[in-house]
């Protein structure tokens, strides 16, 4: 098992040993960042400290020196928001710490999107994304869209807080046959379940496949919901709405 020591980055250490109380969080946050990269952890720490012009620059460099896109992405950004996430949970910080937090994240995200988005395949298809309607989690969505822009898929982002009929709209709009809703509170969750009664109101639910994702969603909940498809991380994002696409051809 790895040590706090050998975590290179101080600040790194510091954060788990000061704010880390459960034993399997200690443990899955140690072993990533010994694993991780010397300048993935300072990425880490720039996020986890809010400092978008530090995580600017440090992506920069990370990216200039070759790492590749999609290991800055996990291994810094998404590590760092991470303890952020704990930190918030357990009320060490608050709303205002974690929008710099986020800020800081789509600072290093402005620089991987475009290499993601660069890859020139083929189009994969059109997949219509959204944060469900009380909701104004982005963060994860907009990773899952980054990552599918970068496979081909042609995306249409409603954005945040996006009500039932705005979603149905783009769908008869866009003829997209993939549907893709992001949900972070517990709350707003059932909303996913609402538009899907929505789209079956309206006699268009045969007209689009639906995958759901969002810290809070498991694979049961989508079950339950009569969701199509379920995604836990910006990978299986896409390789689920690949399935979706080949299944609705
Ligand atoms: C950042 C953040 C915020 C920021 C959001 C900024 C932004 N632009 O997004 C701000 C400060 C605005 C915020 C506000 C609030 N937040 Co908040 N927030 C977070 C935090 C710390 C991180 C979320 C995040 O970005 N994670 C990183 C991304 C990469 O992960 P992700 O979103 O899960 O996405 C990944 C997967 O889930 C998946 N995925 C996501 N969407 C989709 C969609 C599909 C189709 C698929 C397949 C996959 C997929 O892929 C993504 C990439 O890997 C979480 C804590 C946490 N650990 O989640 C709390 C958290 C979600 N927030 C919480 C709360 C309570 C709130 C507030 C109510 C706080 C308040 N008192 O005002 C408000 C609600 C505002 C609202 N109406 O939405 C709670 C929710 C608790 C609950 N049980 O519901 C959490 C869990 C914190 C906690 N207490 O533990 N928050």
């Amino acid at each position: 098992m790895a040590e706090l020591s050998d975590i290179q980055n101080q600040t790194i250490q510091d954060e788990i040993e000061e704010y880390l109380e459960r034993a399997d969080e200690i443990e899955r946050f140690t072993e990533l960042f010994a694993r991780v990269k010397p300048a993935m952890q300072d990425i880490a720490a720039a996020i986890i400290e809010g400092d978008d012009d530090e995580v600017d620059a440090l992506t920069a460099k990370a990216l200039e020196n070759g790492i590749d896109a999609i290991e800055i992405m996990d291994d810094g950004l998404i590590a760092g928001m991470g303890i952020v996430g704990i930190k918030f949970r357990e009320n060490f910080v608050f709303v205002p710490e974690v929008l710099s937090c986020a800020r800081a994240m789509r600072a290093g995200m402005a620089h991987i999107e475009p290499i993601l988005s660069a890859s020139g395949i083929e189009s994969q298809g059109k997949v219509i994304m959204g944060t469900v309607k009380g909701d104004l989690h982005d963060i994860g969505k907009n990773l899952c869209i980054m990552m599918l822009r970068g496979s081909g898929f042609e995306v249409i982002d409603l954005g945040v807080d996006v009500a039932e009929d705005t979603f149905i709209d783009a769908v008869e709009e866009s003829g997209a046959k993939v549907l893709g809703m992001s949900a972070l509170l517990t709350t707003t969750m059932p909303n996913m379940g609402r538009t899907i009664e929505a789209f079956i109101d309206a006699d268009v639910r045969d007209d689009v496949l639906i995958m759901v994702g969002g810290a809070p969603v498991t694979q049961e909940f989508s079950d339950d919901m009569g969701a199509d498809g379920y995604g836990a991380d910006a990978l299986s994002c896409v390789a689920m709405a690949k399935e979706l696409i080949a299944s609705a051809a």
